[in-house]
């Protein structure tokens, strides 16, 4: 690639940007790839609102061509194990962001939750990297996307990072892996949901009780990759897509119990691949089993509308219709003694990622 003066005009000077991207749960669960970090089977998932990342970027010249070369703090501070993964995440982008080798980075990082929650932060810290990186793309070339260009790039490039991140550059709900059912899915990026899911489901709320916050004893690329060698893989794949096809009817139709039994199946099914898998392991702790089983019991005593997923770890995600909360708190605050210290965070869908109000 030539630099064309302008282009080193503006890096003499620095180019910024700043993304606040959230975490997002996954109802239909990504677990098992193929490819270069291609999905086994299609994904379903929703943005949160609280727990987010915000990222921070700066790009100036480095002439030598030799780049990119990173300066990176999280919260303040140096921190190898992230500074590592960044790394490594940019030398995949080479190939897809020309302008790469000619800057230094200086990146910022901080999250909206405490990083030792056992919340998944590898999809909001990937999705807001990503979107930095794409945003500086264009002040830099002085390409004008449309949106959807813009977030298909953002969501096929944090991809590379981390798979969940891709689901994470969208508000709402949104799928990642080729369905017949969802309309432009692909592989490559996630896309926006094609329909319009019932009044049960426009707000829906989660409150995710933190069972235990120990650092987790398998990561979940070690997990995806015993998925290669799974003897229940090919069965596990299959039933993500029927489960799929199953969860958008039962959002159009606005049927709570559907979709709670599917969405459990899909949590159950994701363990279960956990504890079947060689060597095998199990990250729900006690406490997990005990909320999953006071749910259970009371749901049927008082029909409330509740549910819960799990994801990669021990902690349990309550959702919840907004109509429903005052039934769903009176459950929490019994679920409290199950969480460690009492913690939870009372999380809701959210309108995806954005630019303004990083500050
Ligand atoms: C998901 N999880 O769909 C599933 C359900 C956790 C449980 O995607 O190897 O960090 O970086 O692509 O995305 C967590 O795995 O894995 C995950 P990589 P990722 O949200």
């Amino acid at each position: 690639m030539t630099l064309s003066s302008n282009f080193k005009d503006l890096l003499s000077e620095g180019v910024r940007t700043c993304w606040r991207s959230p975490a997002n749960i996954a109802l239909i669960k990504y677990w098992g790839k193929k490819g270069h970090q291609l999905p086994a089977n299609p994904s379903l998932s929703f943005a949160l609102t609280e727990a987010y990342t915000i990222t921070r970027v700066e790009a100036k010249l480095n002439a030598a061509g030799d780049g990119p070369r990173v300066s990176f703090t999280f919260e303040g501070e140096r921190n190898q194990p992230f500074a590592l993964k960044i790394e490594e995440f940019l030398k995949e982008l080479l190939p897809h962001l020309d302008y790469l080798p000619y800057v230094s980075l200086t990146i910022e990082s901080g999250n909206s939750f405490p990083h030792s929650a056992g919340i998944a932060s590898s999809a909001s810290a990937m999705s807001a990297l990503a979107l930095t990186l794409i945003c500086i793309e264009q002040q830099l070339l002085d390409i004008r996307m449309d949106d959807e260009t813009f977030y298909r790039k953002a969501s096929n490039i944090a991809r590379l990072g981390s798979g969940s991140a891709c689901r994470s550059v969208y508000g709402g709900y949104t799928v990642w892996g080729k369905h017949p059912d969802i309309a432009e899915s692909s592989d490559n990026y996630a896309v926006p949901i094609d329909f319009t899911p019932g009044n049960l489901f426009e707000n829906i709320k989660d409150t995710i009780l933190l069972v235990d916050q120990e650092p987790k004893k398998v990561s979940s690329r070690a997990g995806q990759q015993l998925m290669n060698y799974h003897p229940f893989a090919k069965a596990r794949f299959e039933q993500a897509v029927t489960n799929l096809s199953k969860l958008k009817k039962s959002l159009i139709e606005n049927d709570w119990d559907t979709f709670a039994s599917v969405t459990e199946n899909e949590a159950l099914s994701l363990h279960a691949m956990m504890m079947t898998s060689s060597p095998g392991y199990i990250l729900m702790r006690p406490n997990t089993l005990n909320i999953v089983e006071h749910i259970d019991k009371k749901r049927k005593q008082n029909h409330i509308k509740v549910c819960y997923t799990l994801d990669a770890g021990p902690n349990i995600h309550l959702l919840y219709p907004e109509e429903e909360t005052e039934k769903a708190l009176q459950l929490i605050a019994e679920l409290k003694q199950y969480c460690s210290g009492g913690m939870m965070i009372h999380d809701k869908i959210g309108s995806g990622p954005e630019n303004k109000h990083c500050k």
